[in-house]
Order: C-alpha cells, then structure tokens, then sequence
C-alpha cells in the first residue's frame, strides 16, 4: 500500500495492537463526548494527524537543512525549510527555528541564548499567571538562573507595569519575560520594550498559550516589539505538540546553537512536517474566524459565568482563557475541576492572584475555549455551557444526590457536543471511520 500515514491503515493497527487500538478509541471517545475547556489544549486538523502519523519519524536529521549530520535528509529538508518559511510569512518575523519539542525545551534554548548560569531574569510570578519555565524554584529556570518575580496589582489584577520598571531598574535583569499561561489580558509589549532599552535587556515574549491568536490577528503580535517570542504549536495554534521560536536576525545563529546541539539532539522531522501544515491552515480565513471566535466565546463564558456568582479574574479576558474565583461559590479549584470531570466538562483548577488557598487545593479555575471554538460553538451557545459548569461546580460529588446531578449534567453534555462533534464519525481519517 503507497501510504506514508496510519489513518487508511488503521486494521493493521488493530491486529497488531488491538490494547493501543482500544486505547485510541477510547481516547477518541473521551475527546467526542465531553466538553474540553482545558486552556491548553486543541484539536488538530486530520491533515496535521495524518503528518505526525506519517513515516518523517523515522528520520535522524541533526543539525539544519543542507547542514545535516546524516544523509538522506533531502525530504526532510524540504519539510523543515517549509514550515520555517511558512511560520515566517504567517508572524513577520525576521528567523524562526521550528525544532524545539515543547513549549518548555523552546524556553530552556532561549535562556541557554542570552543568559548565564545565575543570571537574573524578571517574569511573571507562577501564582499570579507565568509559567513553570519562568523562574519556578522547581524549574531548571527558577534552579540555573535568579528569578525575579514580578505580580499583578492587586487592585485590578492587571500587570504592575510600575513594580515592572522597578524591579527592572533595581535587578537589571539579563532577560525580561512576559506572557504566560493564566493571565487573560493583553500585555502592553510597548511598556515591556522601553523598560527593556532602558536596562538594555533582552525583550522575551512566551507566547506559548495565545500563538494562534496572533495568526489569526485576532490579538496583537508581540513580533514588533520582542527580541525574541518563544511559542507550542499545539494550544490556540491548533497543530501538532511541539515549540518554535521566532527571533530578530541578529539573535537566529544563538538561538539556533542554543536549539541543537546545546539543548536538543534530532529534531522530529514528522513533528516539523506537522507544524508545517498547521502553519498552512492558520494562514487561512477559516483560521481567523475561528481565532476571533475564540477570544468572542471567552469574553463570553466569563460572563456567563459571572452571572452564575463566579467572579471573573480582572473582570473578564481578551484572550481565549479565562480565570474565575469561585470563592463566592464556597467551592475550591479542585472540588470544581472533580465536579466538572465527573460531569464530562474538563477544565482545570487554578490559583488567582494573591490565592490565600494552597496550590493543591486553589481558589479558582481557569476554562479556555479553543478546543469548543474549532468545534464549531459560538458565542450565543456560551450561556448555556457556562450554566452547566455552574451547576457541576456546586453538586456534592460522593453524595447520591450529587452523582445524580452529575450524571444528568454528563447527559446534557452529552447532548451539546452531539450537535458539534470533534472528530466526526465518517471522515476518512476517523479511527473508527474505517470499522
Ligand atoms: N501546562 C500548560 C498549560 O496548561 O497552560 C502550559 O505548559
């Protein structure tokens, strides 16, 4: 059979590993009948599957195209030359080097670029909405370099643009970092970029979570701004899992170095083929639409939510995610996140600003609506979603009360993603299409 992907093939699959097949299903099952709020996550396209699936995993390529450390790379090549190509076209920017395997492997290449062991670099505290990279003292970032925190305003729950410029010109950090996976608003890469010249840092954007926002231009690019913007492929940019980075001309041979051989070895050729097709797909009006979807559909579920005694962190979002404290409910983030799994709506706990509750166990949840947005769900159906968290956050779960309430949430859920499916039966590339 001439096919270099699994999806026609998937009765070899079957009777070669009926376990993992059983696995796929399962899983494909699990993604169809629940709602996924989860922030971070999305649901690629087939054509995106079908790259990951294809036979680039195969290949050992080492190196950059036309400079590779083994042969036969001449196709591979091809495909990395696209995507960096594509990716370029799509943000305007200057280099990008798509090898880097996660959002974190791209951020530990980009310290491994401009800064060394001890340095300080300044980043959104973890608590009030950065990331794990950014300087947690479990990190490899928060352990090599000296992380300096800065926090929203209490009063607004904004960024403290002041305590930013303070900070700045009292640590002089090497790095300054914005962006991060919980804070919901936009960042004013203006401010960030003067407070950078004036220290003569470099200005670093994680745009991990909101990519896919900014090829769909339904926010602002951090690109005319940033040094350097580091970014998944796979949260709102909808394609494969795996990082890139986009940087000046003047900073792509360091990041380069940075990327391989400082941080990683072979890059996942199959990956890059994958990038390269959501690359292809963002860069289409059917993918602005759905960005601008997303962003309506969180303004929206913050709303809806609000109306329902949460509290909106800041007020509400720009983006795709949103922050809600549920200390009006009297419910904490992880009874909620239970509730709601157990209702088939997942989405996650989460802590809000100055969190007076402990991590485990936070004041809030964070929902993101790009996974629902690529589904096909608009706006006018977030009153009723955010209805149905509502009533998952405040059921008694372990009480038979509560299961039964539960359970019938789950058959409402049930019920709305019917009308939308993820993944529809009967595509081609459908595992149990082919049944
Ligand atoms: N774990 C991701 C998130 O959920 O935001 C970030 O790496």
């Amino acid at each position: 059979m001439n096919t270099p992907f699994w999806g026609p093939d998937w009765e070899s699959l079957e009777q070669a590993d009926p376990a993992i097949a059983d696995i796929l299903l399962g899983e494909l099952g699990r993604l169809r009948d629940g709602l996924q709020l989860i922030a971070s996550e999305n649901f690629t396209s087939p054509a995106v599957l079908a790259a990951l699936g294809s036979t680039l995993a195969n290949k050992y390529a080492e190196g950059y195209p036309g400079r590779r450390f083994y042969p036969g790379c001449e196709f591979v090549d091809q495909a990395e030359n696209l995507a960096a190509e594509r990716a370029k076209d799509l943000f305007g920017a200057e280099h990008v080097n798509v090898q880097s395997h996660s959002g974190s492997s791209a951020n530990l290449a980009t310290y491994a670029a401009f800064a060394q062991p001890d340095d300080p670099v300044m980043a959104l505290s973890l608590s009030h909405g950065g990331h794990l990279t950014h300087g947690s003292r479990v990190n490899f970032s928060g352990r090599w370099f000296t992380p300096i925190p800065y926090r929203v305003r209490r009063d607004t729950e904004l960024i403290d643009y002041d305590e930013v410029r303070d900070l700045a010109r009292l640590h002089r950090p090497r790095i300054i970092l914005c962006g991060g996976t919980a804070y919901s608003r936009l960042i004013d890469y203006r401010i960030f970029r003067e407070i950078a010249d004036e220290i003569d840092a470099i200005l670093w954007v994680d745009a991990a979570h909101f990519m896919g926002l900014v090829a769909g231009q339904a926010i602002p690019s951090p690109l005319p701004y940033a040094d350097v913007v580091t970014a998944t492929t796979h949260k709102t940019l909808r394609g494969p899992r795996g990082g890139m980075i986009l940087c000046r001309d003047e900073h792509a041979k360091a990041i380069d170095r940075a990327v391989f051989p400082f941080s990683q070895g072979g890059p996942m050729m199959h990956s890059i083929a994958a990038k390269a097709v959501a690359f292809k797909e963002a860069a289409s009006e059917e993918f602005a639409e759905y960005a601008r979807r997303t962003v309506s559909n969180a303004g929206a579920l913050a709303k809806a939510l609000e109306e329902t005694g949460m509290r909106a962190v800041t007020g509400g979002t720009d983006t795709h995610v949103a922050v809600l404290d549920l200390t009006p409910t009297g419910v904490n983030g992880a009874d909620a996140e239970r509730r709601c799994a157990a209702a088939r709506i997942l989405l996650t706990k989460n802590a809000i600003p100055f969190d007076t509750m402990p991590p485990r166990t936070p004041s809030g949840i964070r929902v993101g609506t790009a996974a629902i947005a690529t589904q096909g769900f608009g706006p006018g159906e977030m009153d009723r979603i955010g209805r149905l968290i509502a009533r998952a956050v405040t059921a008694e779960r372990g009480t038979k009360r509560g299961n039964a309430v539960l359970a019938d949430i789950a058959d409402e859920v049930g019920e709305v993603v019917a009308a939308k499916p993820a993944y529809a039966r009967g595509e081609a590339w459908s595992p149990d299409a082919s049944r």
